[in-house]
């Protein structure tokens, strides 16, 4: 496996010293469901530093014994992406107590939380740099992605988002389904007990999610890091992100694709 967790990385100018002590500020605020203030240290930084700065963080839960399951592409709609002043996403990483896997989703040690519906990809075999989404990917679900970031009042630079992890917190994975013919323009639907509070597209991912696929190998490869057999990667949000209420049912609907819905408990 390419080495996930080098020191600094090509491009980074800060020192691995000031890298791990902003990841641990990061991961203590996410321990402790506490805000934390904007990191100046980060403040003009090239986004090396700022993906140094994710590694590191991560670092620290694997350390804790989590497992990689996956990556996450962020930033993908043209909203999102002006928005923050940008013109390519941004990508994070998951792991397995991230995944929600009963249907159940608890908002013990969260912050702020918003949901977000998402397209999700199972990766069939490792994928490399130029491989055809059609050769990788295996599946497509309907997905929600619940964000928190770990910033006071969810603001934050890029290099800021990028540091802490693109604002992951937990994801919901509805039933697997064969890749359709056509993913571009599928009808989304973001609904809190049965109301649908946003409705978008599956064209708001990148013009078409399955370019998240080409970006995620592209900017993961760039840090060292491949997509691996049986992973999952979280395309992109297709509408924006929602506040979320312990006590309320939320569901993501994606045409063609079905559903995924989680109990949202304290
Ligand atoms: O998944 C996302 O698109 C979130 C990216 C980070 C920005 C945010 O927290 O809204
Ligand atoms: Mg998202």
């Amino acid at each position: 496996m390419t080495d996930d967790h080098r020191a600094t990385g090509g491009g980074a100018t800060l020192d691995q010293a000031e890298i791990d002590r902003l990841a641990a500020a990061l991961d203590d605020a996410a321990l402790n469901a506490a805000a934390l203030s904007r990191q100046s240290a980060l403040d003009g930084a090239p986004v090396a530093d700022a993906y140094a700065v994710q590694r590191s963080v991560v670092r620290r839960r694997l350390d804790r014994g989590e497992q990689l399951t996956g990556l996450k592409m962020g930033l993908t709609s043209a909203a999102k992406m002006a928005q923050m002043g940008v013109d390519s996403p941004i990508w994070g990483r998951l792991t397995d107590t991230m995944a929600v896997g009963d249907g159940t989703l608890s908002l013990t040690g969260r912050i702020h939380p918003r949901i977000e519906p998402e397209v999700a990809f199972r990766i069939g075999r490792d994928a490399a740099p130029g491989d055809a989404f059609g050769d990788v990917v295996d599946a497509v679900a309907p997905a929600l992605e619940l964000i928190d970031s770990r910033y006071e009042g969810f603001r934050f630079t890029l290099p800021d988002v990028i540091a802490d992890n693109t604002s992951a917190a937990r994801y919901a994975i509805g039933p697997w389904q064969p890749v359709p013919a056509q993913l571009t323009d599928l009808a989304v639907t973001l609904d809190v007990d049965g109301t649908a509070v946003q409705t978008g597209s599956t064209a708001a991912i990148l013009g078409d999610p399955r370019r998240a696929f080409d970006e995620a190998v592209r900017l993961a490869d760039e840090d060292g890091l491949r997509l691996r057999a049986g992973w999952v990667l979280l395309a992109g949000a297709a509408t924006a992100a929602e506040p979320v209420q312990a006590g309320t049912r939320v569901r993501a609907t994606v045409d063609g694709l079905g559903a995924v819905s989680v109990e949202v408990r304290s």
